[in-house]
């Protein structure tokens, strides 16, 4: 039991490795990606206009990919520098 949970632990993390992780520490509720109020927790000074700019695909929420385009374009601190 416990091989097969760290096999799927494993295929998940490779999966789940984008160019940038989401911080768990500003995704509060542990989603996986970043709401507005998650953000703005962390960045009082996201708007909303500007995180629905970062928010490519409009879902209302930001993925890794997201959030890793918003660092390159240094509309975000990147928490790991
Ligand atoms: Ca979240
Ligand atoms: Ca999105």
């Amino acid at each position: 039991m416990t091989r097969a949970i760290v096999a799927t632990t494993a295929a998940f993390t490779l999966l789940a490795a984008p160019a940038f992780a989401i911080v768990a520490e500003i995704d509060t509720d542990g989603d996986g990606v970043y709401s507005l109020s998650e953000v703005q927790t962390a960045m009082p000074d996201m708007t909303a206009d500007a995180f629905n700019a970062l928010d490519v695909n409009a879902d209302g929420l930001l993925d890794a990919d997201e959030v890793a385009a918003a660092i390159e374009a240094g509309l975000m601190p990147d928490p790991a520098g």
